[in-house]
C-alpha cells in the first residue's frame, strides 16, 4: 500500500475540551507520522472552502459557524493508508453510531460537535492539506526508529 498524506484537524469542542494530547496520541500510537502540526481561529472564508461540498445542507452556517468560534488543531498525518486508517480511527460522523474505541465513539455524543475532522479520500486529501497548509508548513522526516515501523 502506498505512503499518503491525509488532513486531520481537532475542532473548537475538542480543543476547548482539553482533547488534543489524547487525540494526537492515537495518531501517533497507531504508528503514523506527523509532518506539519498548527493552531489556528479558521476564517469564514476558509471554513467555507473546506466545508464547500456542504454548502446546500440545511446544517451549514452552523457547521461554518462551530468551526470558526474559536481555536482549532490542523494537522497533516503520513503513513501507509492513512486516509482510511484515520477515517477508521475517527469513528461516524453520528458519535451516537460510533464504535467505542474510536475518537468519536469515546469522546463525542453530538453530530454538530463530533471533536475531529478527518479527509475522506485521497482527492480530498490533496485539496484540504492545499486548502490549510502552504508547502513550506509540511516537513519530509524519517524516523529514529523507522526500521522498526517496516517488515
Ligand atoms: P465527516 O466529518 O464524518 O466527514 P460529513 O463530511 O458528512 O462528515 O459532514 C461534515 C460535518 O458536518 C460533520 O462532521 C458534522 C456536520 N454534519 C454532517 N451531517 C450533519 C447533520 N445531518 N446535521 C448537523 N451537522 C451535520
Ligand atoms: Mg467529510
Amino acid at each position: 500500500m502506498a505512503v499518503e498524506r491525509t488532513f486531520i484537524a481537532i475542532k473548537p469542542d475538542g480543543v476547548q475540551r482539553g482533547l488534543v494530547g489524547q487525540i494526537l496520541s492515537r495518531f501517533e500510537d497507531k504508528g503514523f507520522k506527523l509532518v506539519a502540526l498548527k493552531q489556528l481561529i479558521p476564517s469564514r472564508e476558509l471554513a467555507e472552502q473546506h466545508y464547500g461540498v456542504h454548502r446546500e445542507r440545511p446544517f451549514f452556517s452552523d457547521l461554518v459557524n462551530f468551526i470558526t468560534s474559536g481555536p482549532i488543531v490542523a494537522m497533516v498525518w503520513e503513513g501507509e493508508g492513512v486516509i482510511a486508517s484515520a477515517r477508521k480511527l475517527i469513528g461516524s460522523t453520528k458519535p451516537l453510531e460510533a464504535e467505542p474505541g474510536t475518537i468519536r465513539g469515546d469522546l463525542a455524543v453530538n453530530i454538530g460537535r463530533n471533536v475531529i475532522h478527518g479527509s475522506d479520500g485521497h482527492e480530498t486529501a490533496k485539496f484540504e492539506i492545499g486548502l490549510w497548509f502552504d508547502s513550506k508548513e509540511i516537513n519530509d522526516w524519517t524516523p529514529s526508529d523507522q526500521i522498526w515501523r517496516e517488515e
